[in-house]
């Protein structure tokens, strides 16, 4: 499928195989394996980052009786839907992403003030610039790449901001506000013991399901990066510091 990319942060790597990814609250010989709840948010991996990567392959390794699955929505086909006007408002529009918001505090972090903990996600991982709207290398479709985890303000072709509600108008639209889960655009993916999970992390937004009740789960997760472009021009100088 391609390379590898290894997660930014050694607290979610595999403890033998740094490019696997662990989501587990099950501890291993009283340790903690990587990081519980992972991605209980509608997101596309690593949009925060300046080159996110084309596909994502999950492997459930303990999967949980309730709430198997992850939640899906084709971005390609929200682009697609949305009115004209719309589209036309959005060409040469630019997102800028954050981890921020789901930035999770490290066993390391603990007692130590959070200013400095927050100039810290600022100083590894600084906002990112994307286009609000690009061409999938592949399929040659268009897709709309905000997500509620990650983008932050959407800007103009001239670079003026458009306010928070055209954002929330977007995310609404594309049924990343619904918290039952019942939009139209809303896929969920259900899986079971031996189940291998792969999917376009170009066009698809993802949101994971976590029980409320803490029940055993882990599922290892390797992303990787093919042969073309993310999108045409990519990281080019898209990192933005304050
Ligand atoms: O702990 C998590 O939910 C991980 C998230 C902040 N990033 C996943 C990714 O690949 O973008
Ligand atoms: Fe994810």
């Amino acid at each position: 499928f391609g390379v590898p990319e290894e997660y930014y942060q050694p607290m979610y790597h595999h403890p033998e195989v740094k490019e696997i990814f662990v989501s587990s609250n099950v501890p291993r010989n009283g340790e903690q394996i990587g990081v519980p709840k992972t991605g209980k948010f509608w997101h596309a991996d690593y949009s925060f980052m300046p080159k996110p990567f084309s596909f994502t392959l999950i492997y459930p390794q303990i999967v949980p009786k309730a709430n198997r699955g992850t939640h899906f929505i084709d971005m390609g086909k929200v682009y697609e839907s949305l009115p004209e006007s719309t589209k036309a408002e959005l060409e040469g529009a630019k997102c800028l992403h954050s981890v921020r918001k789901y930035f999770k505090v490290r066993p390391t972090d603990v007692y130590r003030p959070i200013s400095e903990v927050l100039k810290e996600i600022e100083t590894e991982t600084p906002q990112v610039v994307h286009p609000c709207v690009f061409t999938h290398p592949i399929t040659g479709e268009k897709i709309l790449y905000i997500s509620d985890g990650f983008a932050q303000t959407i800007t103009d072709a001239s670079g003026n901001e458009m306010g928070e509600d055209f954002l929330n108008d977007l995310l609404g639209f594309s049924g990343q506000l619904d918290d039952t889960y019942k939009h139209d655009f809303i896929h969920t993916q259900g899986f079971g013991e031996g189940d291998l999970l792969i999917w376009d992390n170009r066009s698809l937004a993802h949101c994971a399901m976590h029980t409320s009740q803490p029940e055993p789960t882990e599922s290892l997760r390797i992303t990787v990066h093919d042969d073309h472009e993310f999108y045409a021009g990519v990281a080019h100088e898209n990192r933005v510091t304050a």
